[in-house]
């Protein structure tokens, strides 16, 4: 019973914490009980400084906090070439970045522009595939990586739009990743969680009639916390689920089961 998570010599990398709502905080909570040693990417210099404050606040540190633009090859292939000089040998990432633009997130889907769509994809689906690259050679014992994603890649939330059809490309590209990464025992999932009031969500006029959707109609009758979604990345992290790559966890009260 003692250590069935086997996350005390684990070195894990952790991107897109922006504040202490950021799934990727609730993540690295979770990873920092379990033991884990924690490298952090950020993008802005203001997360960086909000990174650091919720490390100071809560008496955990970083092994090493690197600046990383999902957006751009070099800047991935930099961050990781700076985390294997520091680190050498790490056992998994956790990609919790996504963008659109704001105007893509409102009105109809049938008015994405050509760029946003790209732009959306790019960052949030693309950057998964770039950051695969870049820490396989890291990942030398093997590793897991988990992406986040959200219900609206499988089926219509108003307002989701562009970000849905992102998503989607992300959970595909988790399956072909998983495919080509399992020969290296590295295995690649994503967790598909429910609303949760992030800095991302900030904005979304839809956003508390959804909540409230949840919590009248979900299995468990409430909605989820970036807690619950840290200890089920702990878990994809962990020893437990060794067996598992190429799926999509639902961290949702239950909800996506729902007709
Ligand atoms: C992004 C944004 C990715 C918001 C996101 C996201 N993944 C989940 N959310 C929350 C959300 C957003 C909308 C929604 C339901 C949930 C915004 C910035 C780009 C990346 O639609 C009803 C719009």
């Amino acid at each position: 019973m003692e250590d069935l998570l086997k996350m005390k010599d684990k070195t894990i990398v952790i991107m897109g914490v922006a504040n202490k709502r950021s799934l990727a905080w609730g993540v690295a909570e979770s990873l920092h009980q379990a033991g884990a040693k924690l490298v952090f990417t950020y993008r802005k210099d203001r997360s960086r400084s909000k990174l650091e404050k919720l490390l100071e606040e809560n008496e955990m540190k970083a092994e090493h906090i690197i600046q990383c633009d999902v957006n751009d090859d070099d800047s991935i292939q930099n961050a990781f070439q700076e985390i294997q000089k520091k680190a050498d040998v790490i056992h998994g990432v956790v990609h919790s970045v996504a963008f659109a633009h704001a105007e893509d997130l409102k009105g109809e889907f049938l008015n994405t522009s050509r760029d946003g769509f790209a732009f959306a994809h790019d960052t949030s689906a693309y950057s998964l595939i770039a950051v695969a690259k870049a820490s396989k050679p890291l990942m030398k014992e093997g590793g897991s990586l988990i992406a986040m994603s959200y219900l609206g890649a499988e089926r219509v939330v108003e307002g989701y739009n562009v970000m849905g059809v992102a998503k989607a490309s992300l959970e595909a590209s988790v399956r072909y990743l998983a495919s080509d990464l399992g020969k290296d025992n590295i295995r690649v999932n994503a967790i598909s969680a429910g609303a949760i009031r992030t800095l991302a969500a900030k904005g979304v006029p839809s956003f508390n009639e959804i909540l409230h959707k949840i919590e009248d109609t979900a299995p468990l009758r409430r909605n989820v916390t970036k807690e619950e979604v840290g200890d089920m990345t702990l878990a994809m992290m962990s020893h437990l689920s060794r067996g598992v790559t190429g799926e999509i966890v639902y961290v949702d009260s239950g909800y996506n089961i729902m007709g």
